[in-house]
């Protein structure tokens, strides 16, 4: 049996781990072999860090997109599942990337030697700019270059899922449908929670069909996407807090999370994903934002007290690194004074990303 190949697409914070993760609980409960394979432009991932807490096998792809290193997301592949290739694959490209079906999809088909069941290729949808940005309207949170690059990330969507139906008025989902199917025609939309489960036997269903998918051709304008993807403050850091006395884990990251929630509100910069994992001996907790209207949320409890924790803060960000890093750097040291921790930063890369420049692109 070929292992099933499934890339989880969407823009960032649109909610492709938390889909990765329950689909991954999906297909071992029915006793398969899953492995994932996490990708961001550079080192120390919040989402490496949260699959592998929760038992994955999970291999990363870290300092450039699969579409850019196509062959290391491949030799990422083989060394899943310690010599045995897993049932079931498992991948997550960077949210800020389009162009995954010339760049990743074909050439797995197409130029990889090892033979992959490739399943229909979902994007996610995220509501919180997606609305905005579907609409037209100009305070999209996102200038049109970047916007450009959410909607090709739909338009060459085998399928689309709607997430976080959880907390969206019907009339919402009815609107978000009708857009996508009226710009989009001809891809069928799932209404999925990937918080809940909501909408998942249809999405396992889905993935589960084969057929003429993973081969929507399109153009696209190389010069606006990489405009785009620059136009995002990108920021991965690794903190060490530690304190004599123990403190709450919990309230640490979600202070932390707060306190950039104001900064970037303050001076008007849009969120993508703001995303920070706290990691101690007993357990770890997760606190993100995902849009500057959504506002902070601890999305994983620790319930812990310790007198240390691994920090690992991914910021993806409208506005220039440099400030970017100058924000976290303060907040990180005033949630630590307002508890009495000391805070060590271990490692912080801040950056634009890079033009995109494909290993492999078929479009025939
Ligand atoms: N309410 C609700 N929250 C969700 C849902 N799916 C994801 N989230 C939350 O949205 C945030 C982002 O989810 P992720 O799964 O990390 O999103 P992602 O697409 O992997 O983000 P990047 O890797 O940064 O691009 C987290 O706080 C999740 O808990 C959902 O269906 N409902
Ligand atoms: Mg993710």
């Amino acid at each position: 049996m070929k292992p099933v190949y499934i890339m989880v697409g969407g823009f960032l914070g649109a909610g492709k781990t938390s889909t990765i993760s329950r689909l991954a609980r999906h297909y071992m409960a029915q006793g398969k072999k899953v492995g994932i394979v996490t990708n961001d432009q550079t080192t120390d991932l919040v989402d490496t860090q949260s699959l592998r807490s929760q038992g994955f096998d999970v291999g990363e792809v870290a300092g450039s997109c699969f579409c850019c290193n196509f062959n290391a997301l491949t030799s990422t592949v083989e060394h899943l599942g310690e010599g045995q290739l897993p049932d079931v694959i498992l991948a997550e490209p960077v949210g800020s990337c389009t162009d995954l079906v010339a760049t990743v999809i074909r050439p797995l088909t197409e130029v990889y030697g090892v033979p992959l069941d490739i399943a229909p290729y979902g994007v996610i949808l995220k509501p919180s700019h997606g609305l905005r940005i579907l609409r037209g309207e100009k305070t999209s949170g996102f200038s049109p270059k970047a916007n450009y690059i959410f909607r090709k990330q739909i338009e060459e969507a085998d399928f689309v899922v709607i997430n976080r139906v959880d907390e969206l008025s019907p009339a919402e989902v009815a609107e978000l449908q009708l857009l996508i199917e009226t710009e989009y025609p001809g891809r069928p939309i799932l209404r999925c929670s990937a918080k809940t489960g909501e909408g998942f036997n249809a999405l396992i269903e889905t993935l589960e069909l084969r057929g003429q998918f993973g081969r929507r051709l399109m153009e696209v304008d190389y010069d606006i996407y990489a405009e785009g993807e620059a136009e995002l403050g990108w920021l991965n850091s690794q903190v060490v807090v530690e304190s004599k006395l123990e403190f709450d884990l919990d309230e640490f990251l979600i202070d932390l999370i707060s306190r950039l929630h104001s900064r970037l509100l303050a001076s008007n910069a849009e969120a993508a994903h703001l995303k920070v994992i706290g990691l101690s001996d007993a357990s770890y907790a997760v606190a993100n934002v995902v849009s500057n209207l959504t506002g902070p949320e601890l999305s994983l409890a620790s319930g812990t007290k310790t007198t240390a924790a691994n920090v690992v803060v991914n910021a993806r960000v409208a506005i220039d690194p440099a400030d970017l890093e100058i924000m976290v750097r303060e907040e990180l040291a005033a949630a630590a004074e307002f508890i009495g921790v000391s805070q060590n930063v271990v490692s912080l890369q801040s950056f634009r990303p890079g033009r995109p420049v494909p290993t492999h692109r078929i479009t025939v």
